[in-house]
């Protein structure tokens, strides 16, 4: 077997310190002698906080590493650029929308929603424009879902190359949306027969146009307005957005606009010369719409070493699948000789992010870590090579292939391939 590790350079500055910086083989604290234990600390001689203190509150100080990072050398300005989920830090399943990846083309704009305005015209029998608040008035429904960029991973083609599963895997989120079925606007209007697609476009300067076929417009698309309980944030769309579950993240349009009923793709930018896949003869397969099966282990990885020396220890990380559900994931810790079937958190949710952990009793040797997922469809995740051999080198999107972490034996994480 031979390890391919992460070229040194540009890439690798990307290295956050959090990994650097972390205490490895500290062991645990002992009651006897412990002033932790034995003395009363300042917070229990003294009160804490009022009500009143923080009316809307922010993470506590001692997790500030745990926010969005840029890779700098990824795009030329930070207003058509991207930033990463931190999903090597976070647990559990939902994306706090403060910290959740953000693309965007044009930047984030700011928008009032009484100056929100979407437009439902074309091949309709009645054109109409509704209001923030004649939005409000329709059924609402609420899910879960994940939004992937089909650019996720990406930087990963040709070899391992960022050193934290942020990095590599953090262009996506997971929230519960409340919102109302593209399907009810459509009925409002009334699609006429040629009625086949749609364009979607966003408010922003961008406007970001991408085309949706209809069958997929009257199954699960929603028009959101909330995420994880509150408001959309701006950067996420506000006040309201296109959510387009289990299919690639760029058309979630943002600050949605408009939506014209048309009778065929309009071809645009963003599906032409973006978001296709150059495959290895060359050619460009476009519609690749469904994010395939994908998992990754987000700790141990190389931004949250192993803290700790041999013994318990837990594994964890996210699968999830354009498809469906997530129905099972397995876990090597030996490169992909043998596989161990690992625990969901919960029964896997169609189209929304799935947590699986491993509790391990680890014996201190260095570790070839990798995940594997299967949908309710049957597909399992390739390994980078089987996605090569179809997809050629040249590929940007929609790398779903299998991650490999090698964990040494001083519990630190690092990006490597293995043949
Ligand atoms: N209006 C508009 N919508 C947009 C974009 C944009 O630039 N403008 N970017 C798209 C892309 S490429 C992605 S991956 C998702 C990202 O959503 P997020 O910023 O909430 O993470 O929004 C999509 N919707
Ligand atoms: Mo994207």
């Amino acid at each position: 077997m031979t390890i391919r590790k992460t070229p040194k350079g540009a890439s690798r500055r990307a290295f956050l310190t959090s990994a650097a910086a972390a205490t490895l083989g500290a062991g645990a604290a002992r009651a006897a002698g412990d002033p932790l234990i034995t003395e009363i600390q300042p917070w229990a001689q003294g009160f804490g906080d009022g009500v009143d203190a923080t009316p809307y509150g922010l993470p506590i100080e001692y997790e500030s590493d745990v926010v969005r990072r840029n890779v700098e050398w990824l795009t030329a300005d930070t207003i058509s650029s991207i930033n990463f989920t931190p999903i090597h830090a976070l647990d559990g399943t939902i994306t706090p929308q403060g910290c959740a990846f953000e693309r965007h083309h044009s930047g984030a704009i700011d928008m009032r929603k009484q100056d929100y305005r979407l437009m439902l015209h074309g091949m309709v029998e009645k054109e109409l424009v509704f209001t923030y608040e004649d939005l409000e008035r329709f059924p609402r429904e609420s899910h879960v879902y994940f939004c992937e960029c089909a650019a996720n991973s990406g930087m990963e083609w040709a070899g391992a190359q960022l050193n934290g599963a942020q990095f590599t895997h953090g262009m996506i989120h997971n929230m519960e949306y409340v919102g109302i079925p593209l399907r009810t606007l459509l009925a409002e209007v009334g699609v006429k027969p040629e009625g086949k697609w749609l364009y979607v476009e966003g408010h922003d300067a961008s406007s970001n146009g991408r085309s949706i076929p209809m069958e997929k417009a009257l199954d699960d698309v929603l028009l959101a307005f909330k995420a994880n309980g509150e408001a959309l944030r701006k950067e996420h769309g506000y006040p309201v957005r296109l959510v387009v579950p289990g299919w690639e993240g760029n058309m979630w349009i943002k600050w949605i606009r408009r939506i014209e009923v048309m009778a065929g793709p309009v071809e645009s930018r963003e599906e032409t010369s973006k978001y296709t896949d150059t495959l290895a003869d060359g050619t460009s397969r476009k519609w690749t719409w469904v994010m395939d099966a994908k998992s990754v282990i987000t700790s141990p990885s190389p931004q949250s070493p192993i803290p700790h020396g041999p013994g318990p220890m837990v594994i964890t990380g996210l699968a999830w699948s354009g498809r469906g559900a997530i129905t099972r994931v397995d876990v090597t810790t030996d490169g992909g000789k043998n596989w161990t079937e690992a625990r969901l958190a919960s029964e896997g949710k169609a189209k929304a992010l799935t947590r699986f952990y491993l509790d391990l009793e680890w014996d201190g040797a260095e570790m070839l870590l990798q995940s594997r997922a299967h949908d309710q469809t049957g597909y399992v995740q390739p390994t980078k090579d089987q996605l090569r051999e179809v997809r050629g080198l040249n590929s940007i999107y929609h790398n779903n292939g299998i991650q490999t972490w090698w964990v040494k034996a001083d519990g630190r994480a690092e990006n490597v391939e293995i043949s």
